[in-house]
C-alpha cells in the first residue's frame, strides 16, 4: 500500500490525499513534521519537505505536483489532468497558481490566527489581519473570481487537480477561524464549497482539524510518526 508522509495541515498535503481519494488509490498516511529534519526525513527527501509518497516497494517521490502527475501516468482512470494539451497546461498553471500566489496568501492568515499566537504568546491582531487582507486579497481573489466557474469545474468542467490544489489551499483559512468572505466573492466561495463538500476532500477534515489544535496548543506540528 501506498504511504503519504507529512503533516496533514499542509495545503501540499492535503492536494495529494484529495487527489488519491479521488483516484480511489488506498494509503496509510504517516505524520511527518515539516521542520524537524531528521536523517530519515531528508534521505526520503533531500529538500525536506513535504509530502512524500512512498511506493509499497519503498520508493520515495517528493512533492505534490509531481507525486500527482506520476499517479495520474499509473492509474490514469479517473482523469485528473486532462490530456488535451492546452486544457492541461491551464490546469497545471492554475495548480501552480494555487500553489504560490494563493497559498501564500491563506499560509499566512494560518500563521497569523494559529502559529504566531502558538509560538510568542500574542493573541492575534484583528487589525494586521485586515490591513494583510485589504492590501492582498483583491490581487489574487478579484482574479479567481473571474475564473471561478458558476458550477462543475473550472477547466473544461472536468474534476481535476486544478480544482484539488485551489481548494487544499483556501482550507487553510477555514482551519484558522477565518473563512474567505463569501460576500466579496460568492462564485469562488460558493466553487470552493462545492470541492470540499466532496468525500474526497471530507475524509481529511478530522484529522485536519487535529493537527491544527497540536499546532495551535504547541506551536508545532504533531511529532513524525515511526515509518
Ligand atoms: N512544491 C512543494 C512545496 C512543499 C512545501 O513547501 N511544503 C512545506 C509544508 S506546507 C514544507 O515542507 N516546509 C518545510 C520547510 O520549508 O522547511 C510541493 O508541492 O510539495
Amino acid at each position: 500500500m501506498y504511504k503519504l508522509h507529512g503533516a496533514s495541515s499542509s495545503p501540499f498535503v492535503r492536494k495529494t490525499w484529495i487527489f488519491m481519494k479521488e483516484k480511489g488509490l488506498e494509503f496509510e498516511h504517516r505524520q511527518l513534521d515539516p521542520l524537524d529534519k531528521t536523517e530519515r526525513f531528508l534521505a526520503m527527501n533531500p529538500a525536506g519537505r513535504i509530502p512524500i509518497l512512498e511506493e509499497p516497494d519503498g520508493n520515495f517521490i517528493a512533492d505534490s505536483s509531481v507525486i500527482c502527475d506520476y499517479l495520474e501516468r499509473v492509474h490514469p482512470d479517473p482523469a485528473l489532468i486532462p490530456a488535451d494539451h492546452r486544457q492541461r497546461a491551464r490546469a497545471l498553471w492554475l495548480e501552480e497558481y494555487a500553489d504560490t500566489a494563493l497559498n501564500g496568501l491563506c499560509a499566512r492568515i494560518y500563521w497569523m490566527y494559529i502559529l504566531i499566537p502558538a509560538r510568542t504568546g500574542k493573541p492575534v491582531d484583528p487589525q494586521e489581519v485586515s490591513d494583510f487582507k485589504t492590501e492582498q486579497f483583491p490581487g489574487v481573489f478579484d482574479y479567481l473570481e473571474s475564473v471561478a466557474p458558476d458550477g462543475g469545474a473550472i477547466v473544461n468542467d472536468q474534476f481535476g487537480i486544478a480544482d484539488i490544489a485551489l481548494a487544499a489551499a483556501v482550507r487553510l483559512m477555514d482551519l484558522a477561524g477565518d473563512p474567505l468572505d463569501a460576500t466579496r466573492w460568492p462564485r469562488f466561495a460558493a466553487y470552493y464549497r462545492r470541492t470540499v463538500s466532496r468525500p474526497s476532500a471530507q475524509s481529511i477534515d478530522k484529522i485536519d482539524i487535529a493537527t491544527t489544535e497540536v499546532w495551535r496548543t504547541t506551536g508545532n506540528a504533531p511529532k513524525t510518526d515511526p515509518p
